[in-house]
C-alpha cells in the first residue's frame, strides 16, 4: 500500500520506512511535489499534526499522515515541546540544544520525555495516534547517530543516548515507532491479509 506521509524531515521518513517495512510505500512532501513550509501554530502536537494533513487534504486531497514531535522537559515546564525543531529560534540543532543544556545547567531535575503525535486523515476520517518515551537530559552531547535531540537523551532504563544506539535499537523503543506501531495496527490489524 502506498502512503502520503507528509514531512520534509528526512530522518523521521527514513525511521518510519524502516518501521513500516515492506507493508506501506511512503511518499514524502517532496515526492509528490510539495515543497511548501506547512504552517504549524498549533499549541499542542496533536493540532500540529493535524495541521500538516489538513494542508494536505486541502491542496492536494489525499489521504496522507503526519508527525508531530518533540522533547519535553520537566524542570522547563514541557518546553521545547511543540517548539522543538526552533527552540533556539533558528532550526538548528546546535543551538537548539545549547540552549537546552545551558537552560538546565545546575538544574538537578534531568527528567524529560519525547513525544509523537501521528495524524491519519483516511476516507474523510481522522485519526490520531501517540507515543511517548522517558528519558533524561544529560550535561553534553554523546554520539553520533540520530537526529535531533538524540546525543542528549538517555532513555529509561538504559545506559545510552538514542544518539549512541542503532537505528534498529532506537527505533524498538522511541515515542516514534509507539505511535508508529497503532498507525499501523490500525490499517492493517493483526491477523488481516
Ligand atoms: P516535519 O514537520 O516536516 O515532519 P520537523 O523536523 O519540522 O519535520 P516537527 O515539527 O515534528 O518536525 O519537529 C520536531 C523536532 O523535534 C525535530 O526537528 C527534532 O529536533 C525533534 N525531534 C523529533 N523527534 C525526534 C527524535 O526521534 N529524536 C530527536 N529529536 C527529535
Amino acid at each position: 500500500m502506498e502512503l502520503i506521509f507528509a514531512t520534509n524531515n528526512a530522518h523521521k521518513l527514513e525511521e518510519v520506512q524502516a518501521m513500516v517495512g515492506n507493508k506501506f510505500t511512503l511518499k514524502s512532501l517532496n515526492d509528490i511535489g510539495c515543497t511548501d513550509d506547512i504552517p504549524e501554530t498549533g499549541d499542542t502536537f496533536e493540532e500540529n499534526a493535524k495541521q500538516k494533513t489538513d494542508y494536505l487534504i486541502k491542496h492536494f486531497q489525499v489521504n496522507c499522515f503526519a508527525d508531530d514531535s518533540g522533547l519535553e522537559i520537566e524542570a522547563l515546564n514541557g518546553e521545547p515541546g511543540v517548539y522543538s525543531a526552533r527552540y533556539s529560534g533558528s532550526r538548528d540543532m546546535e543551538q537548539n540544544i545549547d540552549l537546552v543544556l545551558e537552560k538546565l545547567k545546575d538544574n538537578t531535575n534531568r527528567k524529560a520525555q519525547f513525544k509523537t503525535v501521528i495524524s491519519l486523515f483516511l476516507n474523510d476520517h481522522q485519526h490520531f495516534f501517540e507515543g511517548t518515551v522517558e528519558g533524561t537530559i544529560i550535561n553534553e552531547r554523546i554520539g553520533t547517530k540520530g537526529f535531533g535531540y538524540d546525543p542528549i537523551f538517555i532513555p529509561t532504563g538504559f545506559d545510552k543516548t538514542f544518539a549512541e544506539m542503532t537505528p534498529e535499537e532506537k527505533n524498538t523503543i522511541s515515542h516514534r515507532s509507539i505511535a508508529v506501531s497503532k498507525l499501523v495496527e490500525f490499517l492493517c490489524p493483526e491477523g488481516s491479509s
